[in-house]
């Protein structure tokens, strides 16, 4: 039989369950996908290995799929993101989740394959996955599940990284549908969530004033453009490093200095990699940064600050379970949080329920999308339409009415009244 679940105390079952009543009331997006689809069980027979952080969002997005009539086994996209009433809430509701905070990596990749084992007669059909960890592993290690797999949707940009990669190989086979792109995601989670959660992942891991100080934020994509925001609004002064001119040229017309990383850590006071990229802050930089400077990572793995150096090269005194004291060979001491790894979800909660409403609207957009229709192998987007239906399902929540189109002015230019507003290649 099957092991059914691996949480940490499912003694917390209870207060999760609490958790996640409030976090429904701030989903509105994954209640009105209950109401569209929950009758007609479209995602009857679908067998989802789902591979996110485990939070409370995750579990509102999970049992929104169970009640479309979806089977699903859940395991964490990363080994320090689990939030342990949560994950205890769905395994006392008899979903099969295998997640706990502070896996060690080869229990992270126990619970993942135990997220991958539906059994030998029904097995796993469908990915829903945050990072490519699932699908990769699935890939390598079952075969014979991954010729089976009728498709794949992906959270967020790491993974499409790697999804993209795959295409290009001529190795994905299956068809995928990128829900990073979507406007509902990437331009709202991305940018709005790290706006939110970026600083509560600072602010529980240190007790650090952000005005007055200079803040390096190293990429300024949604998530870089959402941190910046957020830590000026703290009264910090911005230093934007980049690579992408675009990229750059948008930092500056918002006002930030953008400079190289060897120029920034002469200034940086605080530190907060944003690429998606590896070795964004390395051995040279970390002797260079002034003393006592906080470095954190809200990119999605562990690889933008060179936490394997620093453990290997200098002496670590752990203030807390997130914050450690890091004197260099050199003298030099920085202040490294949640070991590089995703600071909002490993230091805080990650984003706030409303936000991950969106992005987990798109998630099971995506899901009914590949499950009920045929898509070519490949990466996919969700209609504009679809994006659109995500935006407007949360508007009422805020209280928000909408204009509408005359005729006359639909005509003038040339959209249909009732929507798309912009061509799907529109990706604002
Ligand atoms: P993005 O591709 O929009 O932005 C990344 C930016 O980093 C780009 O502008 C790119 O030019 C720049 N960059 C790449 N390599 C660089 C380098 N070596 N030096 C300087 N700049 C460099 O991606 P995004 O949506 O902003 O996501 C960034 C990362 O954050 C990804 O790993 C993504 O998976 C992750 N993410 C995390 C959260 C969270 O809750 N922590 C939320 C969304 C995305
Ligand atoms: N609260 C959350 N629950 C949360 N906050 C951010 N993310 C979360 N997942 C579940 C993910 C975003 O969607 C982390 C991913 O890297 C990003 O795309």
């Amino acid at each position: 039989m099957a092991v059914q679940h691996k949480v940490s105390d499912i003694g917390l079952a209870e207060w999760g369950r609490k958790t996640i009543d409030i976090a429904e009331n701030e989903m509105p997006g994954l209640m009105y996908l209950r109401e569209k689809y929950g009758a007609s069980q479209t995602l009857s027979g679908a067998r989802i290995g789902v591979c996110m952080s485990v939070t409370i969002q995750t579990a509102v997005l999970v049992e929104t799929l169970t009640a479309l009539g979806a089977r699903v086994r859940l395991c964490s996209c990363n080994p320090m993101s689990s939030q342990d009433h949560a994950a205890a809430a769905l395994a006392a509701a008899g979903i099969p989740t295998f997640a706990w905070k502070g896996e060690t990596e080869e229990e992270f990749r126990w619970c993942i394959t135990q997220a991958i084992n539906f059994g030998e007669e029904n097995p796993m059909n469908m990915i829903m996955d945050d990072g490519g960890e699932l699908t990769g592993i699935t890939m390598i290690t079952r075969p014979d599940i991954w010729a089976e797999i009728k498709g794949i949707s992906e959270e967020t940009a790491t993974g499409i990284h790697r999804l993209d990669k795959l295409n290009r190989s001529g190795e994905l086979h299956i068809p995928a549908i990128n829900v990073n792109y979507s406007v509902t995601k990437s331009k709202f989670d991305n940018l709005y969530g790290c706006r939110e959660s970026l600083v509560d992942g600072i602010k529980r891991a240190t007790d650090i004033m952000i005005a007055g100080k200079v803040a390096v934020v190293a990429g300024f994509g949604d998530v870089g453009k959402g941190c910046a925001q957020s830590l000026r609004a703290f009264g910090a002064r911005i230093i934007v490093t980049e690579v992408d001119p675009i990229a750059a040229l948008q930092a500056a017309m918002e006002g930030y200095k953008v400079t190289t990383m060897a120029e920034a850590v002469k200034e940086g006071h605080i530190f907060v990699t944003a690429t998606g990229c590896i070795n964004i802050i390395t051995e040279e930089h970390l002797l260079n940064m002034k003393p006592m400077a906080i470095l954190c990572n809200i990119g999605h793995f562990d690889v933008e600050v060179d936490w394997k150096y620093i453990k290997n090269n200098c002496d670590i005194i752990q203030i807390n379970s997130n914050c450690d004291l890091c004197q260099l060979p050199n003298g030099n001491k920085v202040v490294v949080l949640g070991k590089g790894r995703i600071v909002n979800l490993t230091c805080a909660q990650g984003h706030p329920s409303f936000v991950m409403s969106t992005s987990f609207t798109n998630q099971v957009l995506a899901q009914v999308e590949l499950w009920t229709k045929t898509y070519s192998p490949g990466v996919h987007l969700l209609p504009r339409i679809q994006d659109e239906e995500v935006a407007r399902c949360h508007l009422e929540k805020l209280g928000i009415s909408l204009d509408t189109l005359s005729s006359e002015q639909a005509a003038y230019i040339n959209i249909d009244p009732n929507g798309p507003y912009k061509p799907d290649y529109y990706r604002y």
